[in-house]
């Protein structure tokens, strides 16, 4: 097989501490099929056991994020069989990758494309991103996050709004609402834009970067009280780390860190 039809094409950022997972099935607008997040989940592994990795960025390129499912490999499936087979559940490895994930989205994120981008750690698009919820208009509703991870992200209101509508909003509306944390500039490039975010958080040492990404992801998951356990727990853990005893020592002698990982 060539680069070109491979369903994911493995890269890195130029020191090699990102691995940057661009979907390649351009033709389908990089529709989610099963080969194409079976390809997803082994890079995934892969860049989850590499010790040079230290962050990811997934995105579809500059031009489509992913427009979905694959709505023709959906089309005939039968119940027994896609409960059976647990249909599209292998979707879920993403969430148990510890290393944090930056999302790129240019174009479409719609369906299964907006729930891949809504399981990113940090999420970037340009103001002209599209993101929408469609299952509606398919006869079918979100099956990967977008009636509950949305809401959590947007609130009841909004996620209702796209669920039941299958409304389309832009980047700009989605920076608004809180689904995104950054847009590109005029001209600037998605993928440069996760990639420079991604080199910030791989700067950091990774047992920290680690428990920030668990605590936050903790509290989607956790009433407060134990949420606040957990933080707190993890918190007073990173004073038993050498790279707490370095930072706050660099910060001291007004240098910068240089991170052991322990
Ligand atoms: N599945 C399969 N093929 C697709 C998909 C898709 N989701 N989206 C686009 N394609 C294909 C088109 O069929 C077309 O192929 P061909 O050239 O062979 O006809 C090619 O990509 C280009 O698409 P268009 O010609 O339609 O391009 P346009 O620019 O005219 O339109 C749109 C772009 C608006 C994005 C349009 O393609 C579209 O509406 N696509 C479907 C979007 C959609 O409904 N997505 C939601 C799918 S359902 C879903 O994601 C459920 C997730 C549940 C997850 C469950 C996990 C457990």
């Amino acid at each position: 097989t060539t680069a070109s039809d491979r369903l994911v094409i493995p890269t890195r950022s130029p020191n090699n501490t990102v691995a940057i997972l661009t979907l390649n099935r351009p033709k389908a607008l990089n529709a989610l099929s099963t080969p194409l997040f079976q390809a997803l989940n082994a890079e995934l592994e892969k860049v989850e056991e590499d010790e040079s990795v230290r962050a990811i960025v997934i995105t579809g390129g500059e031009k489509v994020f992913a427009a979905g499912a694959d709505i023709k490999e959906m089309k005939d499936k039968e119940f027994a069989e896609a409960y059976t087979t647990n249909f599209l559940g292998s979707w879920n490895k993403i969430a148990s990758i510890r290393k944090p994930i930056i999302g790129a989205v240019a174009g479409y994120a719609l369906g299964g494309g907006c729930e891949l981008a809504m399981l990113s750690d940090i999420l970037i698009a340009t103001p002209n991103a599209t993101f929408a919820q469609p299952e509606i208009t398919l006869g079918i509703i979100p099956g990967m996050g977008g009636s509950q991870r949305l809401t959590s992200l947007v609130g009841k209101a909004r996620a209702m709004d796209m669920v039941l509508t299958g409304r389309k909003i832009d980047g700009v509306t989605a920076e608004r609402w809180g689904l995104v944390s950054r847009l590109t500039k005029e001209g600037e490039s998605v993928v440069d834009l996760a990639v420079k975010t991604a080199e910030t958080v791989a700067g950091f040492g990774k047992v920290a970067v680690q428990a920030g990404k668990e605590a936050v992801n903790a509290a989607l998951d956790l009433p407060l009280e134990q949420g606040l356990r957990l933080e707190r727990r993890l918190f007073q853990q990173l004073f038993a780390t050498q790279d707490q005893k370095e930072g706050m020592a660099a910060f001291a002698e007004k240098r910068k860190a240089t991170w052991q990982d322990k």
